[in-house]
């Protein structure tokens, strides 16, 4: 075989390495990344997350107010955020659905959901970006349980810790994945990701998280994690056991569909582009 006919022979087949993106393309290619923050109360702890995003790893960032009760819109306002306010409250699901909302119609190209709670290390959304723009994955999750010892000593209660365990060990099984924590606040999409899944008809409620995974999944896109440590003070967390309850119940509904729908026994709403 002569050089030439090599050469013609490895310009037929496709690159070799992880990405689906050539990587020369995407380096010059523009890249837009839009943070979203779904906001409930959160005047106390906005300014200190924003400090943390390291300068230039953004270029927007959305606040959804949902009618808080604090002076959440005036803050983010001052700070220069770009600014909504739903006029009711919708619920942190229905927040979530106005972010992603408004970030598409921006122009992003990876959108990070991050809590403006000061819980998750805001300094690692260019990390989870890259991740992305590099075509390792498509949705990548912040994992906030490394290890046992630095979650509960980092202030997660240990019925949490527990709760979170139980479901992310059966949520990988079930859906076939190897993620860290099932139940992050901190998550980054390509927009490829929210223009496939039919997430306008989750819920408007905290269940919403769950069920964008599952689908994720069922559409083949691929989720990855990055360790991203939390911070647990009265204004970070307001999740009682009640609510909690609920939310891992749901979470076994959602894998409980997830499983029918895979296995051509049932059709549900929310895995119909
Ligand atoms: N829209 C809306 N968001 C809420 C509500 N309660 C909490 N949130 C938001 O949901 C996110 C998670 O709530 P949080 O109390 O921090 O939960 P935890 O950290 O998991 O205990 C935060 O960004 C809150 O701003 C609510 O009633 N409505
Ligand atoms: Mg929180």
């Amino acid at each position: 075989m002569s050089s030439n006919s090599e050469t013609a022979a490895a310009e037929d087949s496709p690159a070799p390495g992880p990405a689906t993106t050539a990587a020369t393309d995407s380096a010059v290619a523009p890249f837009k990344v839009i943070a979203v923050m779904p906001a409930y109360n959160a005047a106390s702890t906005l300014e200190r997350t924003l400090r943390d995003i390291p300068s230039g790893a953004v270029d927007e960032i959305i606040l959804v107010d949902d009618c808080s009760s604090d002076n959440t819109v005036e803050v983010a306002t001052k700070l220069g955020l770009t600014v909504i306010r739903h006029e009711r409250n919708t619920g942190y699901g229905g927040n979530q659905k106005t972010c992603y909302t408004e970030a598409l119609n921006r122009g992003a190209d990876v959108v990070v959901m991050i809590h403006p709670d000061y819980q998750y290390d805001s300094r690692v959304i260019p990390i989870a970006a890259e991740l992305i723009r590099l075509g390792n994955v498509d949705l990548v999750m912040g994992s906030r349980i490394r290890t046992r010892a630095e979650a509960l000593a980092g202030g997660m209660p240990a019925w949490k810790y527990i709760a979170n365990r139980g479901l992310t060990m059966f949520e990988n099984i079930v859906l076939g994945q190897n993620l860290g924590d099932f139940h992050s606040g901190f998550r980054a999409y390509r927009r490829e990701v929210l223009e496939t899944v039919p997430w306008r008809k989750n819920s408007d409620d905290f269940i919403f998280d769950t069920q964008f995974l599952a689908q994720s999944v069922y559409f083949g896109f691929r989720l990855g994690d990055i360790p991203v440590p939390v911070r647990y003070f009265a204004e970070a967390s307001s999740i009682n056991f009640r609510r909690s309850t609920r939310y891992g119940l749901l979470t076994l509904w959602v894998m409980k569909q997830f499983l029918l729908q895979k296995l051509h026994l049932w059709r549900f709403r929310i895995f119909q582009k």
